[in-house]
């Protein structure tokens, strides 16, 4: 367990050296557009001009934006003389691209066919550079601003080195203590885990808002939010992120998936979840607050649920601003800060893994050896 000073004084550490050394360099270049070919031939055939790079991409959340780099202008196109013909006009000019993840290629039109004034096409436009929540080349910054540390992992939402706990690998249990898992995948085996609170300003807010779309997936990552989502508003964001050992499948397995964030929201002990017999190992115990992230193997759908218990053991789905990014191996869960007003905040993670939640067929991991204590302290 990781003291809240100790945390801090890391945390402020890493900025510093991220901000003086290296910060965070774009990477989400615009693309490079191509130069139109020059006008066929003609009497006066004018070479292609050549495109406009794509603007780099931003990291949202920096204080302002990275140093990013546009794609590169296309060169001319060339013109040739010719035969004279009949008067004919350039070609269109190359579509302009915009965002995708690191800009997309453009290439400029063609030139139209010689002619009297016949005249060349001109360069496409480079695409821009989209906004994304990283700097790197990486989502996870450790490849311009490496986390050397083996403790440490990247906070995205700042593109910094955090401090984290680790976990033992391996170290997969059961909900009754002394049944052994019978289904143990590396991607619910958790070997990190941190969280954080992050002061974000209202631009800042705006950019993440503008982010984490809820539904948006592609390749290996995935933004997935409650039924009806309340704002990220400016100001405190808790951010919880549990690393496993192996990428967590996007779709597809033969098993359920459960990844929680949970954490005993207001420090008050009524409303705690006590763990009903034999499951002593209750992943939720001692907790009233819990983010689950959800995958369903039979319906092959991800959802996200908060549900928050009350002083007589009663659960209930609440309004959340709570969202979760699902990237590889890691999933990171985002909300309001003023949604846990204890302090200190405890919780824990856990990953679970689970056919009909049948003993035959389910395992689990959570952050330290068992959940009977809470280990996560923000
Ligand atoms: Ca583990
Ligand atoms: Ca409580
Ligand atoms: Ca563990």
């Amino acid at each position: 367990m990781t003291s809240t000073r100790r945390r801090l004084r890391e945390i402020l550490v890493c900025s510093s050296l991220a901000l003086g050394a290296v910060a965070c360099s774009g990477s989400d270049s615009g693309g490079n557009a191509t130069g139109g070919t020059g006008g066929g031939p003609g009497m006066a055939g004018a070479a292609g001009t050549g495109g406009t790079g794509g603007t780099g991409g931003m990291c949202p959340l920096q204080s302002g934006m990275c140093p990013s780099t546009g794609g590169s202008g296309g060169g001319a196109g060339m013109a040739t003389g010719g035969m004279a013909g009949m008067t004919a006009t350039g070609g269109m000019a190359g579509m302009t691209a915009t965002g995708g993840m690191g800009g997309m290629m453009a290439t400029g039109g063609a030139g139209g066919m010689g002619g009297m004034s016949g005249s060349a096409g001109m360069g496409g436009m480079g695409g821009n550079g989209s906004a994304v929540p990283w700097c790197g080349p990486s989502p996870e910054c450790t490849l311009t601003m490496p986390c050397t540390d083996p403790n440490e992992v990247c906070n995205i939402l700042d593109c910094q080195c955090v401090a984290a706990d680790s976990d033992p690998l391996a170290d997969f249990i059961d909900s009754v203590s002394s049944n052994s898992p019978t289904l143990t995948p590396g991607h619910i085996d958790m070997r990190h885990f941190f969280a954080a609170i992050v002061a974000l300003n209202v631009a800042q807010i705006a950019q993440l808002n503008a982010f984490l779309q809820c539904g948006t997936s592609s390749g290996n990552m995935r933004v997935v939010c409650p039924m009806n989502p309340q704002p990220l508003v400016a100001g405190d964001l808790a951010v919880g992120m549990s690393y496993m050992e192996q990428p967590i499948p996007q779709m597809g397995t033969q098993h359920s998936l459960i990844y929680s964030f949970i954490t005993d929201s207001d420090g008050l002990v009524p409303n705690n979840w006590v763990f009903v017999p034999p499951f002593d190992w209750d992943l939720f115990r001692g907790t009233d607050l819990w983010l689950q992230l959800i995958y369903n193997h039979v319906l092959l759908q991800w959802s996200l649920s908060v549900t928050q218990v009350s002083n007589t053991q009663m659960t209930s789905d609440v309004p959340s601003s709570a969202k979760v990014l699902l990237y590889g191996d890691k999933v990171y869960f985002i909300l309001n800060g003023s949604e846990l007003p204890a302090m200190p905040r405890r919780g824990n993670f856990s990953s679970f893994a689970h056919v009909n939640f049948n003993p035959a067929n389910r395992g689990a991991d959570v952050s330290g050896a068992n959940p009977e204590t809470l280990n996560v302290m923000f």
